[in-house]
């Protein structure tokens, strides 16, 4: 009689207690699926645009810094271009949403489908100088492909063009 019961407590203990462990599981797969959706939101936005012409715009801030010469004026600039446009494109759009303020020139090379940017803002690199216009994403890494082959997508896209150069640094 006595076993029984015993029995019986531990039985409804352990019931309530996997109940408890199910109803955490639940609550974090919950929070999973959420973002599991969102994530999937952007993805079908994003492909959207692609299929259809984007009605969607992205205002990528854009970037232009100097760390060989402090003295050289920085800018900053939000372009407005539709979601999934080249950074090339991006570029030519930001001439005619800042005319006579943004400017750059770029030589075209089939072997890689895409523009080597020249200069910008009337800043050339030099091969001599052994200087040029990196191309960053907002962390300062250097894409792994020009221009033409990186697209922007939000609203929080930032691109930086950094003139530096590909020799040591002098300390001058
Ligand atoms: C040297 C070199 C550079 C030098 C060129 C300067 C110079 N005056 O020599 C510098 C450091 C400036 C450079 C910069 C960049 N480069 Co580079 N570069 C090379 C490298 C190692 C050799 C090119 C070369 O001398 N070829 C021999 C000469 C005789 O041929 P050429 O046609 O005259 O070469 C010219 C072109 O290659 C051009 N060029 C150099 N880099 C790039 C990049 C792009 C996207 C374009 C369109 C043209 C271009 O400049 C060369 C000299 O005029 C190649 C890799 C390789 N081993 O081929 C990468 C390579 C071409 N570069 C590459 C990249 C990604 C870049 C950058 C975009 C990096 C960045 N995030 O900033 C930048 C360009 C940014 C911009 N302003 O547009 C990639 C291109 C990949 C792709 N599919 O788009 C390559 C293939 C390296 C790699 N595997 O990642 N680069
Ligand atoms: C640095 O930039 C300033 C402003 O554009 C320019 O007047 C100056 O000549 C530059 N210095 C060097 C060393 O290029």
């Amino acid at each position: 009689m006595m076993l029984k019961f015993w029995i019986l407590v531990v039985s409804l203990l352990a019931a309530n207690f996997c109940h408890e462990v199910q109803s955490q599981r639940q609550s974090s797969e919950e929070i999973e699926s959420e973002e599991v959706l969102e994530d999937h939101r952007a993805r079908i936005e994003r492909l959207e645009s692609q299929v259809f012409g984007s009605k969607t715009t992205a205002t990528v801030t854009m970037k232009i810094l100097n760390s060989l010469n402090s003295s050289w004026p920085s800018a900053e600039y939000q372009v407005s271009v539709p979601v999934a446009t080249s950074v090339f494109q991006m570029m030519v759009a930001a001439t005619k949403e800042f005319p006579g303020d943004f400017t750059f020139r770029a030589t075209y090379f089939p072997e890689y489908a895409g523009h080597f940017i020249d200069s910008i803002n009337g800043l050339a690199g030099d091969t001599a100088d052994q200087t040029f216009w990196r191309f960053e994403n907002g962390r300062g890494v250097a894409f792994d492909r020009g221009v033409d082959l990186i697209l922007v997508h939000a609203n929080n896209d930032v691109i930086v063009f950094r003139f530096t150069t590909w020799g040591t640094p002098t300390t001058d």
